[in-house]
């Protein structure tokens, strides 16, 4: 008898995202992206990296980037990643990005690189350090991305800019070539979900891991005293009313973070506060998070005991990872015609 054949098993989608070493990780980085990378393990191939090669865009001491580097793997795992069903890297064991890059750079405008909104943030950051890879700092994550053939990828609303170019980089490749890379999409939380958390000190710009402000940020590591010392001093406004709205930023950003851990909307979060003070509510949000974060920083001290198997870990990823890029790398060689080495 004539056997019918399997249907053919579709082939699972591509997910790819990284995070610079530049620190230990921010609540703003948690929510933003990496909480969200363990659940698409399940029905995606995913792909995730420390991103070392972006890190030195910012002068890095040597012994500090190599410590956050490791630290920022242990990090990803202890959030949930697991290097069983994702492919766990650090950037800098995979020379296929900086090689990518070199290629995007040449399909890249000068123009728009200059309208990054991240460029001119950390050129007027770090006014005596404008370097080029701060510039072309988009070209490697076009790299980073497009290598794996990504279909989608989980960012914080910050970083839709770069996912734009990167769309528009791979488009052109694609419109000299023929189809060479494949055209991301971003997977970005919805605004009551974090997309963008802010600095507690300052509710107008975005939390960041290299803020001078130690207060403004809170650290995925921080000790629960801590994160509570933060939220109580978190900059709010004098009308003491838990809601959104004009003025308010500093509030929306908590009742965004509460939200998160709480599944909480904010028009429930309005009802629980009704009638209480700021106090009540910056505890609560602190109580929450510090929750949220127990089982992270208890994973995390586990990892760190163990270097040899993160050094296990990372090598066995970036052998995982240069396999993948490679494919599209020698393709991208081909197209533009470098001669078969
Ligand atoms: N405040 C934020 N709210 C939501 N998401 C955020 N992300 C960063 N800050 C927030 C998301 O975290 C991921 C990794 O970011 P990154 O380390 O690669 O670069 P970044 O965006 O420049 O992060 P930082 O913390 O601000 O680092 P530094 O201080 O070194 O520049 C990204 O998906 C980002 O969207």
């Amino acid at each position: 008898m004539e056997q019918t054949p399997a249907a053919p098993r579709e082939r699972r989608k591509i997910i790819f995202s990284a995070i610079q070493p530049t620190g230990v990780f921010t609540l703003g980085n948690y929510i933003g992206a990496v909480r969200n990378w363990p659940p698409l393990q399940k029905d995606y191939d995913c792909l995730y990296c420390v991103a070392d090669l972006h890190a030195i865009t910012v002068r890095q001491d040597p012994a500090t980037l190599r410590r956050n580097t490791l630290e920022a793997y242990a990090l990803l795992m202890a959030c949930g990643l697991d290097p069983e069903k994702s492919i766990l890297f650090i950037q800098s064991h995979n020379p296929d990005h900086a090689q990518g890059a070199w290629v995007l750079n040449c399909y890249t405008q000068f123009g728009e690189l200059s309208r990054m909104t991240q460029f001119k943030d950390k050129s007027a950051r770090y006014a005596d350090n404008i370097n080029a890879g701060l510039f072309t700092y988009p070209t490697l994550m076009a790299a980073d991305i497009l290598l794996y053939q990504t279909n989608f990828v989980p960012v914080g609303e910050d970083q839709r800019q770069h996912l734009e170019i990167t769309r528009d980089i791979a488009g052109r490749f694609n419109g000299v070539y023929g189809p060479t890379l494949t055209v991301p999409e971003a997977f970005i939380p919805k605004a009551e979900k974090g997309a963008r958390i802010m600095s507690l000190q300052d509710p107008t710009r975005k939390m960041s891991k290299s803020d001078p402000n130690p207060k403004g940020l809170v650290s995925i590591l921080d000790e629960p005293g801590v994160i509570l010392k933060k939220f109580r001093s978190a900059v709010t406004d004098s009308e003491a009313r838990v809601a959104a709205g004009p003025g308010k930023e500093g509030i929306a950003n908590l009742m965004g973070i509460y939200s998160v851990f709480t599944g909480k909307d904010f028009a429930a979060i309005q009802e629980e506060f009704a009638g209480k003070g700021y106090g009540d509510f910056k505890t609560a949000v602190g109580e929450t998070v510090i929750q949220a974060l127990e089982p992270v920083q208890r994973r995390y001290k586990e990892l760190m005991a163990d270097k040899a198997y993160l050094e296990d870990c990372y090598r066995r990823g970036a052998q995982q990872a240069a396999r993948l890029s490679h494919r599209t790398l020698e393709k991208m060689y081909k197209r533009v015609g470098f001669l078969h080495a």
